[in-house]
């Protein structure tokens, strides 16, 4: 394999340097390597846990500091300790943020470009709308806002109610069009019932369309756990030792991942059960929905709880255990799908 030495800045003239700049542009060979390296890619993210347990009381502590109106959305969002804190990404492309509510109260109506999904970690009462459809939120849901609908949520509980946001903006961000659009607060929705809910509870069955007429991108917003647990648990029930409990979450209607930049997945890890995943391009996270497991990335051993967050950096290489006498469920958030239509995703074997 040929191997160029590169030329170096300081092997130009100064004149011809400082020209270049005020001409704003750089000498490419000098600094090919740093976008380019050779091999494998140099990663800024690191393998990073975020303890629930820790969190819970500061994102409480919030409730008391921070009006509702005073933060527009009470977030604590989960910074990469490798990535500078101004791209407010947990990996390169995937936002993760805790977000309170109190009882009474309401967050303002807005819409952005970037994709969130909220799962729900505690407590009850608490909805939010996707445009005028109002949507209970109960715990372990996934419930999906798509780019630019109008968005609000309120609380009519009486505990606090705590989710995590998962948002796609660290890849809206880049190409400057990420912004958002305030609204007005509705008095009353035009649509409390969840249509998904209704329209898709049977498994293979989707609402009759005229023939040819294109698909709906968000037909379905609410994913409930206690459907998506009921399947997991079946087919941990059926599945051999050697097979992987995993259900994706998809649009029913054309098999496509919920959002269009990121995948989200549901696994269940019955006891004793150790499960190898070969290292890839995409960017994972892990958020832990019930029971505990043990989880290494690249030979290090992070012990996660109910709640915790477990950011993965591209191509490490996984191994998801679980050594409790319990069913360990885990919802896996990755960017197979931005990678896999730009052409950028490829798996390594281990
Ligand atoms: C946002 O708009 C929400 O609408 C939650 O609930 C978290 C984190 C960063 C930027 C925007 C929401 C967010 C956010």
């Amino acid at each position: 394999m040929t191997q160029i030495q590169l030329g170096t800045a300081e092997e130009l003239p100064v004149d011809y340097r400082e020209r270049l700049e005020q001409l704003n542009v750089l000498p490419a060979w000098t600094q090919l390597r740093s976008v380019l390296p050779i091999g494998a890619p140099s990663k800024k993210a690191q393998s990073s846990l975020w303890r629930y347990a820790e969190l819970r009381e500061q994102m409480l502590r919030a409730g008391d500091l921070v009006p509702v109106e005073k933060s527009e959305r009470r977030v604590l969002a989960y910074i990469n300790p490798g990535i500078s804190s101004d791209r407010m990404s947990t990996l390169p492309s995937i936002f993760f943020g805790l977000q309170l509510i109190m009882p009474g109260e309401r967050a303002p109506n807005h819409k952005h470009s970037p994709a969130a999904v909220r799962i729900i970690l505690e407590g009850e009462g608490a909805y939010t709308t996707v445009d005028d459809e109002k949507i209970v939120m109960e715990v372990g849901d996934v419930v999906l806002t798509p780019p630019w609908t109008w968005h609000d949520h309120g609380h009519e509980g009486s505990a606090p109610v705590i989710w995590m946001d998962v948002l796609d903006h660290p890849l809206v961000v880049p190409y400057d069009i990420s912004y958002l659009i305030t609204g007005d607060l509705a008095d009353s929705y035009a649509n409390t019932v969840d249509s998904g809910d209704s329209y898709y509870s049977c498994p293979g069955l989707v609402p009759y369309r005229t023939p040819g007429a294109p698909a709906r991108d968000y037909p379905l917003c609410r994913f409930r756990w206690s459907r998506v647990r009921a399947a997991l648990d079946a087919v941990a029930d059926t599945a051999g030792r050697d097979e992987a409990v995993h259900l994706r979450y998809v649009n029913p209607d054309t098999g496509e991942s919920i959002m269009k930049t990121l995948d989200f997945s549901a696994r269940a890890l019955r006891p004793g059960e150790v499960r190898r995943v070969d290292p890839c391009s995409a960017n994972r996270a892990f958020l832990v929905l019930g029971g505990r497991c043990e989880i290494a990335v690249n030979g290090e051993a992070f012990s996660c709880d109910v709640n915790d967050t477990l950011a993965v950096p591209t191509y490490s290489d996984v191994e998801l255990g679980n050594d409790s006498g319990a069913a360990c469920y885990l919802i896996q958030v990755d960017d197979t799908p931005m990678q896999l239509k730009l052409g950028f995703y490829e798996t390594k074997a281990a």
